[in-house]
């Protein structure tokens, strides 16, 4: 089975590093290191998370990026052969949504590839809704998931949206 790869961006704290936690069936190689800023949580990822799925007939591997911009050259090198993009954003943090735009579009430059915007965080007061995330960026509701990357019954759900949008 041929493996299909798939970048996992987005702001920090957004749920990168907890959503291949939740789902990888291999053990997930992380680089998470004690955050020197405060971001609101203790760790932060320097380099990549790498984890793998097997998800509707494919084999996935997930590559997650950092969401610090000083790690900016990490999205470079882990752009590179993506044949899918996942973005995620917190619902409680429309704040972080222009860094997330930004994220995005230094990624999509480097991989023109389809992409999912996954929403997470819903459960938190005071949020947008995927509906208010998808006009932010302009993306159709369809490209747009909310989800909680904690979940295993949801986390793969953005995932099998992407790979109907890949198209394989
Ligand atoms: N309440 C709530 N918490 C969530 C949700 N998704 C993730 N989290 C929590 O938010 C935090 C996200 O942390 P990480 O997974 O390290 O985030 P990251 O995107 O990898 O961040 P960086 O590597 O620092 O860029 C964790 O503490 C998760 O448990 C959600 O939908 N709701
Ligand atoms: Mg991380």
């Amino acid at each position: 089975m041929e493996p299909l790869k798939v970048i996992v961006t987005g702001p920090v704290g957004a749920g990168k590093s907890t959503l291949i936690r939740t789902l990888s069936e291999t053990e997930v190689v992380d680089t998470d290191a004690a955050a020197t800023e405060a971001i609101g949580k203790a760790t932060t990822t320097v380099a990549l998370d790498h984890g793998t799925l097997h998800l509707d007939g494919h084999l996935l591997h997930l590559f997650g990026t950092p969401g610090q911009e000083r790690f900016d050259f990490m999205w470079e090198i882990l752009s590179q052969g993506a044949l899918g993009i996942l973005l995620l954003v917190r619902a409680d943090r429309p704040d972080k949504l222009p860094a997330a735009r930004n994220i995005l579009d230094f990624v999509r430059s480097r991989a023109p590839v389809p992409y999912v915007v996954g929403v997470t965080h819903l459960d938190r007061p005071k949020v947008w809704r995927p509906e208010e995330v998808a006009l932010f960026f302009g993306t159709p509701l369809e490209q747009v998931v909310g989800f909680d990357p904690r979940d295993p019954a949801e986390a793969a759900r953005p995932l099998a949206r992407l790979l109907e949008l890949i198209g394989t």
